[in-house]
């Protein structure tokens, strides 16, 4: 069995930044479901020839898609000691995927980012200029948030009927917010 604490947050409150420092702190798997559909693009899989204009315009990819990778790379990769889900679920049906396989993966943590809108912008638009994300842009970011709003953020109340939420203030040095995440591990 291998405990899964799920990180869930509008685009650009630090997740993945979060994630990573976490990860190898307390030795957990990362699996971060945007790095991964970045990597099918890439490599031109038929996922990734999918997924491509979906992920530039800011929009999600179909939830069988995202569901069937994630379930693959839980069963065949090593989680074994726990595994944080970063950028997973993103709407009820994803959430409730993971509920069929929670014998194997059950979701012990949830720990919501919180940030308001121009700060996340902000972040995401200095990202821009380095990262060669094509979701990095202004019109992207403006459907992202929408649909955080619209799909990811019901999933809060869903998971605090499980008594499962932590949240975190994520405005401040990342120093801090770690060490604010830390403490719940
Ligand atoms: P993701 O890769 O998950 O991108 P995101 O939610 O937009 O967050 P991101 O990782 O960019 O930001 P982070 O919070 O780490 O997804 C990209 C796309 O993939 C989605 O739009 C969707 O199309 C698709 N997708 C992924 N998962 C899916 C799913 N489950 N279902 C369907 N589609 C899916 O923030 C990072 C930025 O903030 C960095 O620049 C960092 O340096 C900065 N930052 C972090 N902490 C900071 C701090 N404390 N102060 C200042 N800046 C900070």
């Amino acid at each position: 069995m291998s405990d899964l604490v799920v990180f869930l947050g509008p685009p650009g409150a630090g997740k993945g930044t979060q994630a990573l420092r976490i990860a190898k702190k307390f030795n957990l798997t990362h699996i971060s479901t945007g790095d991964m559909l970045r990597d099918h693009v890439s490599r031109l899989t038929n996922l990734g020839k999918e997924a491509k204009s979906l992920l530039d315009e800011g929009k999600l990819v179909p939830d069988n898609l995202v569901i069937k990778m994630l379930t693959e790379k839980l069963r065949e990769g090593d989680s074994s000691r726990g595994a944080i889900l970063d950028g997973f679920p993103r709407t009820l049906k994803q959430a409730e995927s993971l509920d069929e396989i929670r014998d194997n993966f059950p979701v012990k943590k949830v720990i919501v980012f919180e940030a308001g809108k121009d700060e996340l912008i902000k972040r995401i638009l200095l990202r821009g200029k380095t990262s060669g994300r094509s979701d990095d842009t202004e019109d992207s970011i403006t459907v992202r948030l929408e649909v955080y709003e619209q799909d990811t953020e019901p999933l809060i109340d869903f998971y605090e009927q499980k008594a499962m939420v932590i949240r975190i203030n994520a405005v401040g040095g990342v120093d801090d917010i770690y060490k604010q995440i830390s403490k719940e591990f």
